[in-house]
């Protein structure tokens, strides 16, 4: 029997109202702006929020209404300054409002927001990816990661003329219907749809796999492999948590995709810039054959970006037959945006001290959580990592989807009482930015201490 397993998405999608034991005081009486406006919004936003990443589902209680950011801290609308461990799911690894982001944008505002027409804008940050990810030749700016994985998708079916792919159980890559599907055993597996609205005959083709697990991915690429299009993973994953590959896995995702005449897909839209400025496969030293980048690359504007070699970037219409397009692609203040980040991210990098707070904060978490008696799993790569409230190392969906959620979601709120903000899912990573001083790493840990000795943690 199949054990179908919802995806990290979809079980926070249907659990709304999660039971957490919430601190008392951090009832909707301590938020009284943040409740009327979730009530507010709840009138005319399906659920509240534009996003299910925000609605708190997954550690119960009420989200927190923002009002501004600056630097490493969002204010929310009761007024409270909050350490940003979310930087907007990834994008902000400059800080809030970086002042040179912030002057790129009003400079290109004054020229007019968006003309339909190409500008040299999008020419220089395309220059600035090529620039930046050895294995990106050409590069097609969208609009969003989601944009980004549905467009190489579909780049790689048109290119092989192939219809199969391989997608990895906890990766996610945004809501493209042919990615939007259940984890399913870790063997090979034509996948069940997994949200409403998905058509058995839109995951036909999908087949989802446990990341890290070399044996299935073999199996599946013997049985599989030359009717597949492409494998896309994330290198380093975000969206279970944070997991690393193992050598032996990135080896064999590359080995296998070539042996069978498949491409290869990087989704980096969370690792793009983030855990180096080439991206996490600079890190591995594997060359993919087309990557997917978002977040960073749009500085916290709308851009999603698909590239890598030329000759598979050719197929895009209009150099090729594969269609693409956006009425907003490459947008004057978007890419103004982008252009400003990576410009920083280029002339000053700040990896080597985003390495230096990353390690700190990992070794307070760890001697917080051992001091605690909780246990625990803490994967970390450079300023993103997860703290696991697990009893085993977590190598994939398998370990990650039996984590206590529950006492995730306690230790999140014991957190906020204490002026921090950490993503409000198990399943997702948080991210340090250069705007982060090693006070607020020093206050996160304390905070962390205090909140580890409150929380429960099945064993
Ligand atoms: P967007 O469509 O949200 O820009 O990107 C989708 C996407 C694709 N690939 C990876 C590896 C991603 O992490 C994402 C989006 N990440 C989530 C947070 N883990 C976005 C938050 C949200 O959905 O609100």
């Amino acid at each position: 029997m199949v054990v179908r397993r919802l995806s990290r998405r979809d079980a926070s999608a249907v659990r709304p109202s999660l039971a957490i034991d919430m601190p008392a005081s951090t009832n909707m009486t301590s938020m009284p702006k943040s409740h009327a406006a979730f009530a507010r919004a709840q009138q005319v936003i399906p659920g509240g929020v534009n996003s299910p990443a925000r609605a708190f589902g997954a550690v119960g209680g009420e989200p927190l209404f923002i009002e501004r950011a600056e630097g490493a801290y969002l204010y929310d609308v009761d007024g409270r300054q909050l350490i940003d461990y979310i930087g907007s799911w990834g994008p902000m690894i400059l800080g809030h409002a970086h002042p040179q982001v912030l002057e790129a944008i009003r400079a290109a505002a004054e020229r007019g927001t968006s003309f339909g027409a190409p500008t040299e804008a999008e020419s220089e940050l395309a220059e600035q990816i090529v620039a930046s990810v050895d294995s990106i030749e050409k590069v097609r700016l969208v609009n969003s990661g989601t944009e980004a994985t549905m467009s190489a998708i579909r780049l790689a079916r048109g290119f092989t003329g192939r219809d199969k792919i391989i997608k990895f159980a906890g990766n996610y890559h945004g809501h493209v219907d042919s990615l939007l599907v259940a984890a399913g055993s870790s063997a090979a597996t034509l996948s069940q749809p997994d949200s409403p609205g998905v058509t058995a005959g839109t995951v036909a083709d999908t087949i989802v796999l446990e990341y890290n697990d070399v044996a299935g991915f073999e199996a599946a690429m013997r049985e599989q492999g030359d009717a597949l299009a492409a494998v896309i993973l994330e290198p380093v994953v975000g969206n279970m948590g944070c997991v690393v590959p193992t050598p032996e896995f990135l080896t064999a995702a590359r080995g296998l995709t070539e042996k069978h005449g498949a491409l290869l897909i990087f989704d980096e839209v969370m690792t793009g810039f983030r855990v180096a400025l080439g991206g996490a496969q600079s890190l591995f030293g594997v060359r993919p054959d087309l990557t997917t980048l978002g977040k960073i690359v749009g500085g916290g504007l709308p851009v999603g970006a698909y590239g890598g070699r030329a000759d598979v970037m050719n197929h895009i219409l209009p150099a090729g037959p594969v269609f693409q397009a956006g009425t907003l692609s490459g947008n004057p203040l978007a890419t103004a945006a982008g252009n400003a980040t990576l410009k920083r991210l280029r002339e000053s990098p700040p990896y080597e001290r985003l390495e230096e707070l990353g390690a700190r904060l990992e070794a307070g978490l760890r001697e917080a959580a051992a001091t605690a008696g909780a246990p625990f799993s803490l994967v970390r790569v450079g300023s993103m990592m997860t703290l696991f409230f697990a009893t085993e190392p977590v190598h994939g969906w398998r370990q990650a989807s039996r984590a206590d959620t529950a006492a995730f979601g306690r230790y999140f709120w014991e957190l906020i009482e204490r002026g921090v903000y950490m993503p409000c899912s198990q399943y997702e990573a948080l991210f340090i930015s250069a705007a982060h001083t090693f006070d607020d790493i020093d206050a996160t840990i304390r905070a962390a201490g205090e909140a580890l000795a409150l929380v429960e943690v099945a064993d």
